[in-house]
């Protein structure tokens, strides 16, 4: 004999009962669209260290809704990991409300010449619907997922394997994003990021380093104040033609009246 389900049942246990568990497990829901997705940037990156226990990367919400990026995941120069396997150096876990940033560990040596750093939410790569951030620095060759970011819009191609990048730190610098309208989904060109003494956690410094060389041209310009040395030469050597010429004229004058007298006597 076959026993049929009474229908109300049916739907509690196909839609009620997954919502009640989803409650049960609790907590605000945590929005993972990607439209909000692309607030999260790739903030800052130490990747001087000699090795993954030394380098670290830095994340900040920049929009104004709280996105978990524990199942996102990095890519560099090919290799990779998930976000939510990384340690975390500062910051409490792997969900950011607005404004908040986060610095984990690498899974391996971020290269301390040249490599690529590609943020995602998922592990399509090569997906530039999956790609939320990118970065490249040391080198403008094709070394990792550039052609990705190139793709989406957001870093630039100079010629066929001639890409953008970040001109390298030196000593213990990181290089720190400092744009405006740029970093996540928008474009972002090298000069948006500063290398400069590493701010782990904190909000990256205004760049101020860029007015400085426009003050030094400013000075230079003063040795204009040679040129009227110049001018001063340039007269003197006329005054003297015209002097010369003067007395010469005057010479012959004297020579003429003396002679005159003496014809008219005869
Ligand atoms: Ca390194
Ligand atoms: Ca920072």
């Amino acid at each position: 004999m076959i026993r049929r389900r009474h229908p109300l049942l049916v739907a509690f246990f196909a839609f009620l009962l997954p919502g009640l568990f989803a409650l049960a497990l609790g907590g605000p829901r945590i929005s993972a669209q990607p439209s909000a997705n692309e607030d999260i940037v790739i903030n800052e990156v130490y990747y001087r260290g000699v090795n993954s226990s030394e380098d670290w990367i830095e994340l900040r919400n920049t929009g104004s809704g709280t996105i978990d990026i524990g199942s996102w995941w990095f890519c560099a120069r090919f290799g990779y990991e998930r976000v939510g396997l990384l340690p975390i150096v500062s910051g409490d876990d792997y969900i950011l409300t607005p404004g908040e940033i986060l610095v984990v560990r690498p899974w391996d040596d971020l290269d301390d010449n040249a490599s690529d750093l590609g943020l995602y939410i998922d592990g399509n790569f090569f997906s530039t619907s999956s790609m939320v951030d990118f970065v490249q620095w040391g080198s403008g060759g094709s070394i990792g997922r550039v052609s990705v970011a190139v793709a989406k819009g957001i870093w630039r191609q100079f010629a066929p394997g001639q890409f953008d990048f970040v001109a390298g730190a030196t000593g213990n610098q990181s290089i720190a994003w400092g744009g405006v309208n740029s970093g996540g989904g928008l474009l972002t060109h090298s000069q948006d990021w500063n290398p400069g003494t590493p701010s782990q956690g904190q909000e990256n410094p205004p760049p101020a380093a860029t007015s400085t060389p426009t003050a030094t041209a400013t000075a230079t310009t003063t040795v204009a104040t040679s040129t009227p040395t110049v001018t001063p030469t340039a007269t003197a050597t006329a005054t003297a033609t015209a002097t010369a010429t003067a007395t010469a004229t005057g010479t012959t004058t004297p020579q003429e009246l003396l002679y005159l007298p003496l014809v008219s006597r005869k």
